[in-house]
């Protein structure tokens, strides 16, 4: 079958980002003939598909929503509009429109309501699905899965996945810090209240085996990607795994320069392993800064960690990003200016170049704990945010109207 994969567009300039879960997919439909079209590049992706469509001919078109929206507060970037473009320039096509992807899986009924385009919606991990949907297009009989609304495919075993293929996508079009992903876990132990990740990827950790993350990133190093960022959810959890993978990636030849997401209960003494394994920016979200606060959201580890830990990050070398969110159940007005201080002091004390902190609002979604807690039942579709309240609300609506013009 012929497959054409289409990154969703994302209807505004940004800084383009690898689609690495339609890699994941090609790497796994070597049965099939795939192309692939990332309309986040392009200035008119309704016609840049449609170009696409006549010169390909594909059977099937594969469309990847990774995001809806931007989860921005106060001003929110709806992706789901030019998303819309597509669909309109699909409607007079004839072959069969999938869709899924990371965003698309947190709202697909909402999502296939409004595009009654679509005509198989997944949710989740496909690399296993996918091509059973394709084989079903085929005459084989149809998987169980796929028989009602819906499809909501099992998850793959990560040993069973096989390279991701980055030639239909090529590393030339992703210049930038990291614009690709490489994933060596899929899932979270942790119970962050805002987290969409448990109901996306699933309450485990489920490990790649070390050797298929060392063969993806020499992979990587082939295509000419001069940098990546492990895409999982905390880099140095499960222990064992982290030191035994860190340990393999410093012995790669050239390894280009990595980041990654750690938690604060990083040991410290791993640090130096760290950066001798390649990595050059680690990021950390604490998200909130009193104890009451990390309590209430359901935080692994210790918040008293933090500061030792970002200390000792920036001593060791790496540049380092800290996530904060500007309201949070249990904390108040004092929290968000002790959060504007540990800025402050974080950027004078420890390198302004190389200390970054954000401070976000919690996007609420379905799913996750805090959503189902405040409203329960509701979609929250459209975005509602945990935001800040009275004087709070105006300075973070101020400090994101600086960032804003500074960008
Ligand atoms: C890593 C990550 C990033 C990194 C990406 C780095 C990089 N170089 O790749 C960074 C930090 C840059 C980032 C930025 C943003 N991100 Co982000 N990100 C993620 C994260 C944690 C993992 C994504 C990933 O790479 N997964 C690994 C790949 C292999 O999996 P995958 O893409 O999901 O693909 C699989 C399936 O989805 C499916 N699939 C994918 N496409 C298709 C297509 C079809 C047809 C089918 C059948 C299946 C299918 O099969 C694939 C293989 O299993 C997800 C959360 C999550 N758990 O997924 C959030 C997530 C996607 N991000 C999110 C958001 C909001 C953003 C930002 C908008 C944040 C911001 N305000 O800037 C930006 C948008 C940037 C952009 N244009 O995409 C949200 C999206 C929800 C929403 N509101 O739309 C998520 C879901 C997190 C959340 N809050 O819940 N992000
Ligand atoms: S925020 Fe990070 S650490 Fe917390 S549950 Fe989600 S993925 Fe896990």
């Amino acid at each position: 079958m012929r497959v054409l994969l289409v990154q969703s567009p994302v209807g505004r300039r940004e800084a383009p980002i690898y689609p690495i879960g339609l890699a994941y997919l090609a790497g796994a439909m070597d049965m099939h003939e795939c192309s692939g079209i990332d309309l986040s590049l392009v200035e008119f992706p309704g016609e840049a598909l449609k170009e696409k469509l006549t010169l390909v001919k594909p059977d099937v078109v594969a469309i990847s929503v990774r995001n809806i929206d931007d989860s921005s507060y106060p001003i929110t970037h709806w992706y789901l509009d030019s998303f819309g473009e597509i669909m309109r320039a699909l409607e007079k096509w004839k072959g069969t429109v999938i869709t899924g992807g990371a965003g698309f899986s947190i709202y697909p009924e909402k999502i296939t309501e409004l595009w009654p385009r679509i005509d198989i919606a997944m949710v989740g991990e496909c690399e296993k699905a996918l091509p059973e949907v394709l084989e079903y297009l085929e005459g084989a009989p149809c998987p169980s899965w796929l028989q009602s609304g819906i499809a909501k495919p099992p998850r793959p075993a990560l040993e069973s996945i096989t390279l991701p293929d980055y030639s239909i996508f090529p590393a030339k079009n992703y210049p930038g810090k990291g614009s690709v992903g490489v994933q060596s876990r899929r899932g979270c132990v942790f119970n962050c209240a805002y987290c969409t990740y448990k109901s996306l990827s699933g309450k485990a950790f489920r490990l790649r085996p070390i050797q298929h993350v060392v063969d993806d990133i020499e992979e990587i190093k082939k295509q000419g990607f001069d940098s990546f960022m492990f895409v999982d959810s905390v880099f140095d959890h499960p222990r064992d795994y982290y030191l035994s993978l860190i340990e393999a990636i410093s012995k790669i030849d050239n390894v280009p320069p990595w980041g990654a997401w750690l938690s604060e209960s990083v040991p410290l003494e791993s640090l130096k392993n760290l950066y001798a394994a390649g990595c050059r920016s680690v990021d950390f979200s604490p998200d909130v800064i009193t104890k009451k606060g990390w309590k209430l959201m359901g935080k692994g580890g210790a918040l008293k960690r933090l500061w030792p830990v970002v200390k000792r990050s920036r001593e060791t070398g790496f540049s380092v990003g800290i996530n904060f969110f500007s309201a949070a159940p249990g904390e108040n007005f004092t929290a968000l200016l002790k959060k504007f201080i540990f800025m402050a002091r974080a950027r004078i004390f420890l390198g302004w170049g190389s200390t970054f902190i954000n401070i976000g609002t919690i996007r609420l979604y379905k799913g996750a704990p805090l959503a189902e807690k405040l409203y329960p039942g509701q979609e929250l579709f459209e975005p509602v945010f945990y935001k800040p309240t009275g004087l709070a609300d105006l300075i973070v609506k101020l400090f994101q109207l600086i960032r804003r013009k500074r960008r």
